[in-house]
């Protein structure tokens, strides 16, 4: 708030916080600069026409006011030629670098160089999944500086759009196609990332942050920004079964946590927040609370009322196959999370919601 005060008193002081200008965020992409000229040109434009338009309407306002002296009808001026030429051709003449300046930058926008650090983007309700070539998956987009970053975005329900406003970019993101989006950080840092289209419920909670890496951290950050999915198949039962002993046994796996603490972060790193609570507050989706361990849990499948028990088979099943159950009581509104949680998240979020449920 104060921060918008400020920036809204300096408004016409051309306001410079990092490179940003007037009520813009700091420019922190290569793109940035000449979108913000663009945007700079035209404001200024609207603010000299505005001064000559309204000055001269006023001073007509108090020069030709009707006083008892002045009260004949005026004068049978039809038009003035070269006056009505001259407002037409000179903001004519305007346009012509407005499209010239702004067609440049769309083009920059839209032509990927050929290098770029490829990502993949899954837009759901309501949170964000950046997916990296070794299959890694986050909730918030990490990049390296001083690279070209593309964006291959999808979403799995609805329509959502993708925003960065310290890298003026921003693309819709829409069910059933891939849009594109990229862009060149300039250096270290961190960064809003922020759902634009009105997304349902919690739309305004969908943001995630962009952490840019230096070019010489950002493999290391990637290598060990997962040390779950180094785990072979055997060891991952291991985990499971004597997490403390296995974390101990294994250094190596740099940062890998109990079964239960990862499941309580993939709860919110995967979005589930947004659906199911897990203090009893019934959302979107049913709590998690007393979930687990259900021996007559109420499901629709096919229509027809069933009763299953809660175990780690219809856990499973609920999060790959949301629609084939739907829990008595709810719409069918999960995201399938089909290929993109792996088996080992799964016994996670099975070992989390254990701990939900009062023996
Ligand atoms: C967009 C909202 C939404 C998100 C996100 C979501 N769910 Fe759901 N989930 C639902 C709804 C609605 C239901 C009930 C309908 C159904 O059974 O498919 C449900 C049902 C379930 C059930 C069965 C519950 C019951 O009472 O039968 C499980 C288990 C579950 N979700 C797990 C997850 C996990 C794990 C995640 C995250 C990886 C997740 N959900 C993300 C909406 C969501
Ligand atoms: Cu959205």
């Amino acid at each position: 708030m104060t921060q918008w005060i400020a920036s809204s008193g300096l408004f016409l002081a051309q306001w410079n916080r990092d490179g940003g200008s007037m009520m813009l965020p700091p420019q922190n992409s290569t793109i940035a600069p000449s979108i913000d000229w663009v945007f700079n040109f035209i404001f200024w434009i609207c603010i000299v026409f505005f001064a000559i338009i309204v000055g001269a309407m006023v001073m007509f306002i108090v020069a030709y006011r009707r006083t008892p002296q002045r009260m004949k009808a005026t004068s049978d001026v039809t038009h003035n030629t070269p006056l009505e030429l001259g407002w037409s051709v000179l903001p004519g003449m305007l346009l012509v670098p407005i499209f010239w300046w702004g067609y440049d930058a769309f083009m920059d926008l839209r032509q990927v160089p050929a290098d770029a650090y490829q990502v993949k983007v899954w837009a759901q309700q309501w949170a964000w999944s950046f997916e990296y070539p070794n299959g890694h998956q986050d909730s918030n987009l990490h990049v390296p500086a001083g690279r070209p970053v593309l964006l291959t975005m999808n979403s799995s329900d609805v329509l959502h759009s993708l925003y960065i406003p310290d890298f003026r970019v921003k693309q819709d993101v829409v069910p059933g196609r891939f849009t594109k989006l990229w862009f060149q950080a300039d250096k270290p840092g961190e960064h809003n990332l922020h759902c634009t289209e009105y997304c349902g419920k919690d739309h305004s909670n969908m943001n995630a942050q962009v952490i840019v890496h230096s070019t010489e951290d950002f493999p290391t950050w990637l290598a060990n920004a997962d040390p779950l999915s180094k785990l072979t198949e055997e060891q991952v039962k291991e985990w499971l079964a004597d997490p403390d002993a296995f974390i101990k046994a294994h250094p190596e796996f740099e940062g890998l946590e109990p079964p239960v603490v990862v499941g309580k972060k993939l709860h919110k790193k995967k979005g589930c927040v947004s659906c199911h609570s897990l203090d009893g507050a019934a959302n979107t989706g049913p709590t998690w609370k007393g979930l687990w361990g259900k021996k007559a849990h109420v499901v629709l499948e096919g229509g027809a009322e069933k009763q299953v028990e809660v175990d780690e088979n219809y856990v499973r099943t609920s999060i790959l196959y949301p629609a084939n159950q739907i829990s008595k009581g709810y719409q069918n509104a999960m995201t399938a999370y089909q290929g993109r949680i792996k088996d080992r998240e799964i016994m996670a979020i099975v070992e989390y919601m254990k701990t939900l449920t009062e023996k």
